[in-house]
């Protein structure tokens, strides 16, 4: 494929409006078998101040010019250059305004990149986010341009009889040749990111919801043929959304109808198009024979984030893409704070963390770091990243701790009737907050523009004559690659003061100590408080959910900590005791390992362990969480340099092992108590028990040897959660068994025609842990169902071995990184996006041994020195290496 060169930096600092401004967009989109011609008719006028011979520059992407008329007139080629990447037009009306009608043709059969209009299983779609609009027509692409749309959708009507686009329907009829329309009308201004338009046969799961104001919307639900039953749990889940959007956002749905299409071919997880979801069936379609607990609360979660951007994102939109975080981390925060009302807070906030942790925390604290609002790019696409939107979230949060609910809510309220309309950026959304509560959030704002995760050092000292506590918190942030300063930042540290039996006490700081309730405001490098007035020695718990996205770093004894994962009252910090001293359990082990010793496990650990597993005063799913160790990748990024994988997979193992042993015959009742009577519900208690019962068959497993009740679990399920897990267990437990070959046989034939099921079965190979999944992996990308073009099948086969497969990927002779390399380069010739997304995979290598680091680095700069590689791909490789 021939690409242009694009290397160039695209800096905030550079930021100036357009010299013209949009008015309307009226478009036709004719669709064809082998071509589609769109019509673009652009109401223009220069800007007030604009210079008077400006020429109007329009962005392209790989486009064909058919013809271009001004206030219907013809423009005369020496007026104009057209490029696929651009077009140019001089000599414009000063003032006044006017009309451009763009003429292009597209092929979006040949479209692999699937950004723009392409076709997926037949059904024509589209992707604009975030420059996917320039690849249907020559336009202003960029989100601070914001126009009202009128669209015509033509196709054959046997082929497409759906005809979609954002908006209200306006009109429809029919054409000669057995050919139909249909006119969309879209009254709210948008950027063209969220345009969205949809042509085929499908079938419709159709609702209805009477918003606060008693408007009547329709909700419809757009599915394959035959499939629309597998969006029930979808439509539920909208519905629950657009109530918890009014009662705790106060934000109405707005247009008559919204609509949501699942489709097989998506970059991404879904995309918000205004009241025209588009999104990947994966977070669309499934029942309890084919979807796990797990994908049941992806659906709800990615359902309820797309469904939220119509305020946060459609209605107030970004200024540029530097603000990206203003949208997806403040859309991410209100779809977390869904979850947490709809099931469990504390689990929820739990399974956020460990997402933070494991995602966010190599990506800041690695080569590809990055602000959350970053002054630089070179492709946005690279930017849609666990810091804009997992740290983004979590800054939204600290905002919230900082001015207390009542103030959040304020703010908010502030900034939906003050930016309505607008694109904005993050210094409006933080005046909102200032404004409504006189908080001054000036330090804060670092927080936006320095990388990296900041260390919090906590040091406890008691006093027992006096009775007091003194702490002493000290906050410190490296400077990374992204070189991004290392100042001192606001860092609201929440905690209490654990009593012998478990109460919290009534913390009373020193005067003009910062601490407001039970929230420390530590601004200093460091700081020191002083509690008085305590008769007895507290158990600190400090940070309690996770306030703050730092890196934790305490002095606290062993036997503080397993007195506290018996007793604290903040369900969070309860599970962080028991999980930093497992992870540290953990981390000794794998020194144990690597140096050919027998791994030790302190009883005492393993004992905690399975006094919480046994404690019916929590909910079950919280047990879960608990029982669920880090995985290897935790234990490697505790560790930091120098990583062994073998090492920490030997360690990892004996660690289950010992705590199976010991807790066997207490596991084992556990266990069979949890089976269920009655029919499977999805609800998030019975998945919390299904959670349980999974981790303890995998201790009981482990303790036992013999996969037998893996075996049984994967014959007698009747549900995808309990079938899944035996399986994975089987694989991951028992790879050369015959039970394993012929359960992963049954399973293949069982769900051969699904392919999201399908994808299940080719990410669970991927991800064995054992130096030979390599060989599998490279047998299956020859099995006739893999589809390297397909991103859902070339995530789950190569994106989860070199994601998630620790022993594989990093294999010592260096040809896992030497296989995802080649594929990678395979794949960019398809579709660069997906492609730069697995190669994020590499992030880490420079904390693994000198080997591998070497095997490592040579593939990607054998990769960044490939002919021909996207920007994409080329971007990610060469900061990997910086
Ligand atoms: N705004 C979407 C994410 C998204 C971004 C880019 C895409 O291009 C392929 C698609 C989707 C969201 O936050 O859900
Ligand atoms: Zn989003």
């Amino acid at each position: 494929m021939l690409r242009p060169d694009q290397d160039q930096v695209i800096r905030l600092t550079d930021y100036r409006p357009t010299d013209f401004q949009l008015a309307t967009v009226d478009m036709r989109v004719q669709l064809f078998a082998e071509h589609a011609d769109v019509l673009t008719v652009l109401q223009l006028e220069r800007r007030a101040g604009a210079p008077a011979t400006a020429d109007l520059v329009l962005d392209g992407d790989e486009l064909a010019l058919v013809s271009l008329a001004l206030d219907g007139t013809p423009v005369d080629p020496s007026q104009y250059d057209a490029t696929p990447q651009g077009l140019t037009i001089r000599g414009l009306p000063e003032s006044g305004s006017f009309t451009l009608a763009i003429e292009t043709r597209l092929q979006p059969q040949l479209n692999t990149q699937l950004m723009g209009l392409y076709r997926s299983g037949g059904v024509w779609c589209t992707q604009c986010e975030a420059e996917g609009f320039r690849r249907i027509t020559y336009f202003l692409d960029r989100p601070d341009v914001l126009a009202t749309y009128r669209v015509r959708v033509e196709a054959d009507k046997a082929e497409a009889p759906v005809l979609l686009s954002n908006g209200n329907p306006a009109e429809h009829g029919l054409l000669d040749g057995g050919r139909h329309f249909a006119v969309w009308d879209d009254p709210f201004p948008k950027p063209s990111y969220l345009f969205a338009l949809v042509a085929g046969d499908l079938d419709r799961l159709g609702d209805h919801f009477t918003t606060m104001s008693g408007r009547r919307v329709a909700l419809d639900i757009y599915t394959e043929k035959g499939r629309a039953h597998e969006a029930l749990y979808a439509m539920d889940a909208l519905k629950r959304s657009m109530v918890w959007d009014e009662q705790r956002f106060g934000r109405e749905y707005d247009l008559d109808v919204f609509s949501i299409v699942a489709i097989s071919d998506f970059n991404m997880g879904a995309m918000e198009n205004k009241g025209l979801n588009v999104f990947n069936h994966k977070y669309v379609l499934l029942d309890s024979e084919t979807a796990t607990d797990g994908d049941y609360a992806g659906v709800e979660t990615v359902i309820a984030h797309e469904y939220f951007h119509n305020w946060t994102g459609n209605r107030i939109t970004c200024r540029d893409w530097f603000q990206l975080c203003l949208k997806e981390g403040l859309t991410v925060y209100r779809d977390q704070e869904f979850s947490a009302d709809e099931r469990s807070a504390a689990v929820k906030r739990i399974a956020s963390v460990r997402g933070l942790t494991a995602h966010q925390f190599p990506e800041d604290q690695g080569p590809l770091q990055h602000p959350v609002r970053p002054s630089e790019y070179r492709e946005i696409s690279n930017f849609y990243t666990a810091t804009i939107y997992d740290k983004g979230a979590e800054l939204v949060r600290m905002i919230a701790t900082i001015v207390g609910q009542a103030g959040f809510r304020a703010g908010m309220d502030l900034y939906f009737a003050r930016h309505d309309g607008d694109a904005a950026t993050i210094e409006d959304f933080l005046a909102c907050f200032v404004e409504a509560t006189g908080a001054d959030l000036t330090q804060f704002a670092l927080w936006y523009s320095q990388a990296g995760t900041p260390v919090l050092k906590v040091e406890e000292r008691f006093d027992a004559d006096r009775g007091e506590l003194t702490l002493t918190l000290g906050q410190h942030l490296a400077q990374g690659p992204a070189g991004t300063g290392t100042l001192p930042m606001h860092i609201p540290v929440r905690f209490g003061l654990v009593g012998a039996n478990g109460q919290d006490l009534v913390p009373a700081p020193r005067d003009g100590a910062p601490v407001e309730g039970d929230v420390i405001h530590l601004r200093d490098a460091e700081t020191t408080i002083v509690f008085e007035g305590l008769g007895e020695r507290p158990y600190l718990s400090i940070l309690r959910d996770f306030s703050a996205a730092v890196a934790l770093r305490t002095s606290q004894r062993e036997r503080d900590r397993l007195a506290l994962a018996r007793l604290d009252g903040n369900p969070f910090n309860r599970w962080r005791a028991l999980s930093d001293l497992v992870g540290e359990a953990l981390q000794a082990a794998t020194i144990d390992a690597r140096g050919g010793n027998p791994v030790r496990l302190n009883p005492a650990i393993a004992e905690a362990l399975i006094a919480t597993a046994l404690d019916e005063t929590l909910e079950p799913a919280l047990r879960a969480q608990a029982l669920s160790l880090p995985s290897e990748a935790d234990i490697a990024r505790l560790l930091g340099e120098n990583v062994d994988p073998d090492a920490i997979h030997i360690a990892r193992d004996a660690v289950v092992t010992a705590i199976g042993r010991q807790g066997e015959k207490r596991f084992a009742p556990l266990f069979a108590g949890l089976a269920r009577q009655g029919a499977f519900s999805p609800d998030a208690d019975s998945a919390g028990r299904r959670a349980l019962a999974s981790v303890l068959l995998d201790f009981l497993l482990a303790a036992s040897g013999t996969p037998d009740r893996a075996v049984q679990q994967f014959r007698t399920a009747d549900n995808m959660t309990e079938q899944f897990a035996a399986l994975t267990m089987l694989c991951h437990r028992f790879p050369e068994d015959d039970a394993t070959r012929d359960a992963l046989a049954a399973f293949y034939s069982r769900f051969e025609t699904n392919a999201l099921v399908i994808d299940k079965w080719f990410s669970l190979q991927a991800t064995v842990p054992s130096p030979s999944a390599l060989a599998t992996v490279r047998a299956l990308t020859a099995h006739p169902a893999f589809r390297l073009a397909n991103p859902n099948r070339a995530r789950a086969l190569i994106g989860a071995f070199a994601a998630g497969n620790q022993i594989g990927f990093n294999r010592a002779d260096g040809a896992g990184y030497a296989f995802v390399a080649e594929m990678i380069q395979a794949l960019d010739e398809l579709n660069p996006q997906v492609a730069a997304r697995i190669a994020t995979a590499f992030r880490s290598w420079r904390c693994f041994d000198s080997g591998r680091r070497e095997k490592a680095r040579a593939a990607l700069a054998q990769l960044s020195e490939m002919k021909g590689l996207s920007t994409d791909v080329k971007d990610i490789v060469e900061r990997s290496l910086r």
